[in-house]
């Protein structure tokens, strides 16, 4: 997959996209990345990209035009077409679902806005998705490009070491089969006892039925307590009969 990022503040991103798994998956060939500067494609030449709102009020909107010539000139660099994303607490709330959606796309284009936003223009324009990472406000969506691309490249194939902690994790597509979703259940290493505190007992009888019923009756119980919303979704599992 690759994966090009558009921002005003580039040194953001390559300290993380070289960590952890995403920069393991760029090393391994499984996914590139490529940091673009909006401002390189300022027109004026005090490289300004941002200017005040029309009718006022606080705040700079990001302008048209180097945001556009930045995406049509790093689409260009590629022949393979790029899924356009906007990052803006506006946008559709992300969620598992979506991130799977991604991970088979052959190529992500991330604009980042700063200040008030965008002029609305260039979005009607350029019909990008448009994704929120939480009711929150960030000071920019350099972040949340970061958030998702963590968690779409470790859905790529090979991304991670073990194939089945994918599929496993809270909100995976397993944990979400038939329409349910779970929260994960507790999980414990040695030692045994720890400051007085023991290890559930189940987790040491090597009796794996026992150990799969008691993992699956601790996400329902998390799910109710924590995520009530969850929990009383239609296809849930906890949730009451109609
Ligand atoms: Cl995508 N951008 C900004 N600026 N703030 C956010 C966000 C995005 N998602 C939640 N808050």
């Amino acid at each position: 997959m690759r994966i090009d990022l558009l921002t005003l503040f580039p040194e953001m991103f390559p300290p993380v996209l070289a960590s952890s798994i995403v920069g393991r998956a760029a090393d391994a060939g499984i996914a590139d990345y490529h940091v673009h500067d909006i401002r390189q494609y300022a027109q004026n030449k005090h490289a300004k990209v941002d200017d005040r709102p029309f009718g006022g009020g606080p705040g700079m909107v990001l302008m048209c035009q180097p945001v556009y010539d930045a995406v049509l000139s790093v689409e260009a660099l590629d022949a393979r077409p790029a899924t356009r994303i906007v990052l803006t607490p506006q946008g559709e709330p992300l969620r598992q679902k979506r991130v799977e959606w991604l991970a088979t796309q052959e190529r992500l284009l991330f604009i980042a806005g700063h200040y008030e936003g965008f002029d609305e223009r260039v979005l009607e324009e350029l019909n990008p998705l448009e994704l929120s990472i939480g009711d929150y406000v960030l000071s920019g969506g350099e972040l949340a490009a970061l958030v998702i691309v963590d968690a779409v490249v470790r859905l790529l194939p090979g991304a991670l070491g073990h194939e089945q902690s994918a599929a496993e994790d809270s909100f995976s597509t397993a944990t979400t089969k038939g329409g349910q979703t779970l929260l994960d259940c507790p999980h414990y290493t040695r030692p045994r006892e720890w400051r007085g505190r023991e290890v559930p007992e189940v987790l040491l009888s090597g009796d794996h039925a026992a150990i799969a019923a008691w993992r699956d009756e601790e996400r329902r119980k998390r799910t109710r307590e924590r995520r009530p919303d969850l929990a009383s979704h239609p296809a849930s599992p906890l949730a009451p009969p109609d």
